[in-house]
Formats: C-alpha cells, sequence, structure tokens
C-alpha cells in the first residue's frame, strides 16, 4: 500500500480541525433532534485535493477531535464508535470522485465540475448519515414519539439532517469552486477555468 505524503498528511489535519472549528459556530436548528450545519465542507474539500484515503482520515480524525473536545453523546461503546469513527470517516466516499472532478478542473469544465461535486456531497453525505441512521433506530430509539417506530423515527430525523446538510454544503462548495477552483487544485499548473476567468 502507498504511504500517505506529508502534505495529504497535514492538510487532512487542517482541515479536520477546520470542520470541529465551524461544528461549533451555530447551526439551523429546525427541531430539538435536527440540526443543519455545513461543517463537512473542509472534509468535503480534501475528498477533491487528495481523493478516497486522504479524505476518510480527515473525517476520521475529525471524529476524533470531536471526542477529545467532549462534544459528544454517548449512549453505548457501539454507538460511540459508529457515530463519531465510523459515520464521520465516511463522509471520505466523496473521493471517491477525485479522479473525474480533477478532470473537469484540468479541462476547464465548469458544468461537469459543479453535477460532480453536487453528486460527489450527495454520495459522501448519504454514506455519513447512513450509519447515523443505523444508529438512531438500534439506539436512539427511546426518543421516537409515541406509536411511531425507532426506525422511521431516525429515517426522518437523520434523513432530513442529512439532506439539509448536503444542500447546505453542495451551495456553499458551489459558490467556492466556481469563483476559485484553484482551492481544489494540488498540481502546480492553471487550469483552463483560470484562464477563462482572467
Ligand atoms: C434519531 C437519532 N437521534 C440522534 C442521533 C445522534 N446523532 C445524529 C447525527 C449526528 C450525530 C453526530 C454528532 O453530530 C449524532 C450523535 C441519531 N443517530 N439518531
Amino acid at each position: 500500500m502507498k504511504k500517505m505524503g506529508l502534505l495529504p498528511m497535514i492538510e487532512a489535519s487542517f482541515f479536520a480541525a477546520f470542520a470541529l472549528i465551524l461544528d461549533l459556530l451555530p447551526s439551523i436548528k429546525v427541531s430539538p433532534s435536527i440540526s443543519i450545519s455545513f461543517a463537512m465542507v473542509p472534509i468535503f474539500i480534501v475528498a477533491f485535493r487528495w481523493g478516497f484515503k486522504v479524505a476518510l482520515a480527515s473525517g476520521f480524525l475529525w471524529g476524533l477531535l470531536q471526542v477529545a473536545v467532549g462534544d459528544i453523546y454517548f449512549l453505548s461503546p457501539v454507538q460511540f464508535v459508529i457515530e463519531y469513527f465510523i459515520a464521520f470517516a465516511f463522509i471520505g466516499f466523496a473521493g471517491l470522485f477525485y479522479q473525474v472532478i480533477q478532470k473537469c478542473v484540468k479541462n476547464g469544465d465548469k458544468k461537469n465540475l459543479m453535477i460532480w461535486i453536487v453528486i460527489a456531497t450527495f454520495i459522501g453525505s448519504v454514506a455519513r448519515y447512513f450509519w447515523h441512521f443505523v444508529a438512531g433506530f438500534v439506539f436512539w430509539g427511546e426518543y421516537a414519539p409515541e406509536g411511531q417506530s425507532p426506525m422511521v423515527y431516525s429515517l426522518i430525523v437523520n434523513g432530513s439532517t442529512m439532506l439539509g446538510a448536503f444542500v447546505l454544503c453542495s451551495i456553499v462548495l458551489a459558490i467556492l469552486l466556481s469563483t476559485s477552483s484553484r482551492l481544489i487544485q494540488t498540481k502546480n499548473h492553471y487550469s483552463a477555468m483560470d484562464k477563462k476567468a482572467s
């Protein structure tokens, strides 16, 4: 297995810390259990800059930092591991689109870049919230309203949080990357996109 370079490692750590800080900002509170934030954006940037493995590491680190600062909900050891290590690391699945995204940047193909960014953001969000959904019906079921099954309760809470976060992250990333695609460029070349812009 290829070793991770020093620069991607440093970036994985930096962006994980950035996500932790963004998560401290006030988020959009839809209900007591549904709050929507764009804190995943830094991990998506890592995914688009370096790909799956580095983004997986960065998401994992964010979870670890979240635990270190004590900003967690602990119901049981299995719930804790699922929600703070597995779920956060799975945001890295957005990195599966690294190659096609990098190709769009290189070719100055802004339209397809936006499409792939939205798709990758969706996959990363689904991959994370799938685990919160699983933890939700296994461990959080007792919080379901009278007469609602834990499965439906978890799907509503985590499904709507996921959709909100996905939409918010997509908007932030689309604005950020349509104005400066350099943000996800790791190679030292001017892309066709930046040439067009200048
Ligand atoms: C139904 C339900 N309620 C609460 C949780 C816990 N949960 C959900 C989403 C994200 C996170 C991590 C911290 O942001 C947590 C702990 C759940 N899974 N399901």
